[in-house]
């Protein structure tokens, strides 16, 4: 494994910021990423204690220039379905308008996803009044193959309750797969020509091992857990994930949006902190991992900060390793 040996920046220390979505957008790069807070609720499996109330925005002219804060763009309390927990969102951008998608808890405490509507990357964005149709777990993941289809893809246990679902829809007992079993697999599904909506059923994202099987649910240096992110380099879609429990950012490579994908290895190793949860970019022809850890604050899992590195690829096509303590 080749690790990058470049210096990672964090982008702010005025507030907390985690699960950052970035994209280049009119020559800019903006990142879209959860706003951490100290909220007081005791941690735990469920991830009660990641409370988070609103969303920021960011952007950069330049990598290695100033980082802007554009405030806040969307809270809790100005949608009409809110029950709590506004987790990792993404952002796109179709025909000038931009779309900012989000899990967050109804007030039937299940995850739904929503989107909020702007004019404008960095904002401030008009939230639907209802969630997405059809739409549950967490993690939405935008991506823009060509200028028509955009597929989001979305899922996480434990906390993000994928393992309350089969065939998209809830089961009774919600419980991962025995050890033996396959795992869960991450969903991905075309949206909608409005962008607002499922064009289609969510389908299985299929992450095979060297054998051309699926990975099983034991596997957990592998399997997927959450944070997922699709990016294209040299004609092949790349899926990254996070593995959660074994602490992760993953890849898995295919010909197809819709995969299966064969796993290939590692991209970032453990950062300080519990979860982990990235994306990656090309901005003025580099490439750049985004995510975050829990150095600045004294390791808190729940008081995170984004930070970024540039990242390589072989000539094989895979990539660098980045280690997640530097
Ligand atoms: O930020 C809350 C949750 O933590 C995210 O949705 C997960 O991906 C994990 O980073």
């Amino acid at each position: 494994m080749s690790l990058v040996k470049n210096k990672p920046k964090y982008i702010a220390d005025h507030l907390y910021t985690a699960d950052p979505s970035a994209h280049v957008f009119n020559g800019k790069l903006y990142i879209y990423p959860s706003h951490d807070i100290e909220s007081g609720v005791e941690e735990n499996d469920n991830g009660d204690h990641f409370n988070m109330q609103d969303y920021h925005v960011f952007s950069m002219d330049d990598i290695n220039g100033e980082v802007t804060d554009h405030g806040c763009v969307l809270k809790l309390e100005d949608i009409p379905w809110a029950g709590r927990q506004m987790w990792a969102p993404d952002a796109a951008e179709k025909d000038g308008k931009y779309y900012l998608y989000y899990p967050m808890k109804d007030k039937n405490d299940i995850f739904r996803m929503g989107v909020a509507i702007s004019e404008k990357p960095e904002g401030p964005f008009i939230p639907e009044p209802m969630p997405m149709d059809g739409s549950y777990s967490i993690d939405p993941a935008v991506f823009k193959d060509n200028e028509e289809d955009f597929y989001m893809y979305f899922g996480g246990i434990w906390g993000g309750q994928l393992q309350r679902y089969r065939d998209n829809k809830a089961i009774e007992v919600g419980q991962e797969p025995a050890d033996h079993e396959d795992a869960l697999c991450p969903k991905v599904v075309k949206l909608s020509k409005d962008m607002k909506g499922f064009a289609e059923e969510p389908k299985d994202v299929v992450i095979l091992d060297e054998n051309g099987e699926p990975l099983k649910a034991g596997d957990h240096d592998r399997r997927y857990f959450e944070g997922p992110w699709m990016h294209k380099y040299n004609n092949k879609y790349y899926f990254s994930y996070s593995t959660g429990n074994t602490h992760r950012i993953c890849y898995a490579v295919s010909d197809s949006p819709y995969g299966p994908f064969h796993y290939k290895g590692v991209v970032l190793t453990p950062v300080v902190g519990w979860t982990t949860h990235h994306s990656i970019v090309e901005f003025n022809g580099k490439w750049y991992l985004f995510y975050h850890d829990s150095q600045p604050s004294g390791g808190k899992t729940w008081l995170r900060s984004v930070k970024f590195v540039e990242i390589d690829f072989n000539e094989d096509g895979s990539t660098t390793t980045v280690d997640g303590e530097m």
